[in-house]
């Protein structure tokens, strides 16, 4: 893989990564579900899971709003694989490609991974977005404070801190 970096990737056979979930259209909360059920399998598990949160659109406005949620996962995939585990979800769930950054029943990214910072044509980690984005560094706050940006090398708490949005981001139910 082309421009990748991080320090021991190559000597670990599991990872840890953080992955964003979101969904405007249907029932969010069972699409939320569905997605995790369908990412967890003999090289993935679920090591931690967010409250859901209920979250003002960003970017495109004028659509409905979101359920958000973040986990984090231990796997065995190569970010590259696990990339395109996530696309697959996406579409055997009917994700809509139609208006970038508008509705969807399911969006899987990669917020991070292990602690690589990967800049290819088709991948980037950190997500490149992540740190302007309260409802992914909300949840994210709840399950991993601490966790450092590769690239900013900042924690979750200190980018909160720094952060220009300030869409309303509702935290719903801690048990989903
Ligand atoms: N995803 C987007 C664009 N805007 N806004 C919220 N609140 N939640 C999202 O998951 C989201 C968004 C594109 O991926
Ligand atoms: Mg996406
Ligand atoms: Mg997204």
């Amino acid at each position: 893989m082309k421009a990748l970096t991080g320090s021991n990737y190559h000597r670990k056979l599991t990872h840890r990564a953080f992955l964003g979930l979101g969904s405007n259209i249907g029932d969010r909360e069972k699409n939320l579900k569905t997605a995790l059920s369908l990412l967890e399998g003999a090289e993935l598990r679920i090591m931690k899971t967010s409250s859901l949160y209920h979250t003002e659109p960003v970017g495109e406005l004028n659509q409905p709003w979101f359920m958000n949620a973040v986990v984090e996962v231990e796997t065995t995939l190569s970010p590259e694989q696990l990339m395109h585990r996530c696309q697959q979800i996406e579409e055997k769930m009917g994700r809509n490609h139609l208006i970038p950054q508008g509705p969807r029943m399911i969006d899987l990214d990669i917020l991070m991974y292990d602690q690589l910072t990967v800049e290819t044509s088709s991948l980037t980690i950190p997500h490149p977005r992540m740190h302007c984005r309260r409802f992914v560094l909300i949840p994210l706050l709840e399950i991993a404070p601490d966790a450092i940006h590769s690239r900013l090398k900042k924690s979750i708490r200190e980018l909160l801190q720094d952060i220009p949005d300030s869409s309303a981001v509702k935290r719903v139910k801690r048990k989903w």
